[in-house]
């Protein structure tokens, strides 16, 4: 199997060019949902331990149905599919122009939650144009075990995410244990309180949101993505829900830039523009690198063949 791997502010991506499974037809959403219930070997083996670990997020390129797209993207993690992604589809554009695949400028790709248009501004930055993203519902408060009363705010930005300045743990690298436990015990009480996205989604990423580190920065975050892993980057679509939140609180102006930081100080510019219909589209802009042009071996007598699962 061909993969290309890339981080983008230390998130990684491994792209899949070639050897993923047939997933029928249908739209992209249904072959999504069969990638999940049907095809769980293979995407545990491409992204778990000893080929990848529970950090990295998959790619999986297909041709798209629709004329004006480069490509269709499958995006999952090791725990499951994602419905956007915004680190990964800057991996992905980076990785397709590291093997000659697409030129710089600006191309559409397909995702399961809709189409994005991505800009590779040169070889490493990207400016991706997300999805809509809305607040779905403000100031949801609850218990936490541990954490006491907690209020945030549940929005979409291509996945679901409760987002919440309360965490009352430092947003400091030193205390990533400290706020992946938290964000893992609030995760588990949004969904024992059944506390969801629109139509009962389920709310699978977490955002503690708090002041910058650096002078330059607007914003930082720590994002539990789905699963127990941390995103490295500031979360493009994790971003993108806070840039919905603050345009409906009025606290971002259209086209207003806002440097938002990761846990790890790896950053992302983001600004919003409002379509015809008012909805926020998100702009992220971020630097990915590629790191390996690599081959998957699958040795058939590998114990280990499917990813370490213990
Ligand atoms: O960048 O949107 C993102 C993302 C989601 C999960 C990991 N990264």
């Amino acid at each position: 199997m061909r993969v290309i791997d890339s981080h983008t502010g230390g998130e990684p991506t491994r792209v899949i060019l070639s050897g993923g499974p047939d997933l029928g037809s249908g739209s992209l959403a249904d072959q999504a949902a069969r990638l999940q219930a049907e095809h769980s070997d293979f995407c545990a083996s491409v992204l778990l331990e000893p080929r990848g670990h529970d950090a990295m997020v998959g790619a999986l390129l297909l041709p798209s149905d629709d004329p004006s797209c480069a490509a269709s993207a499958i995006y999952f993690n090791p725990v499951g599919n994602l419905g956007m992604c915004g680190h990964a589809t800057m991996g992905t554009l980076v990785s397709l122009f590291h093997v000659g695949h697409i030129s710089l400028g600006c191309h559409r790709i397909e995702t399961p939650v809709g189409v994005v248009e991505a800009d590779l501004i040169s070889p490493n930055r990207v400016v991706v144009e997300n999805v809509a993203s809305y607040r779905h519902a403000k100031a949801i408060c609850l218990e936490v075990p541990g954490l006491g009363q907690i209020t945030g705010d549940v929005a979409w930005g291509g996945n679901w995410f409760f987002l919440t300045p309360e965490c009352r743990i430092a947003l400091e690298s030193s205390n990533i244990t400290e706020l992946s436990a938290a964000a893992l015990t609030l995760r588990e009480s949004l969904w024992e309180r059944g506390i969801t996205g629109a139509n009962g989604a389920r709310i699978d990423h977490v955002e503690f949101i708090g002041a910058p580190l650096s002078p330059q920065g607007h914003g930082r975050n720590f994002v539990l993505c789905p699963g127990g892993a941390y995103d490295r980057s500031p979360c493009g679509t994790g971003c993108s829900a806070k840039l919905a939140c603050l345009a409906e609180d009025g606290l971002l102006d259209p086209g207003t830039p806002w440097i938002q930081e990761s846990i790890i100080g790896s950053t992302y510019t983001l600004s919003y523009r409002r379509n015809d219909q008012g909805h926020v589209i998100p702009r992220i802009e971020g630097e990915a690198y590629v790191i390996a042009d690599a081959t998957l071996h699958f040795a058939k007598r590998d114990p280990y063949r499917t990813g370490i699962r213990v």
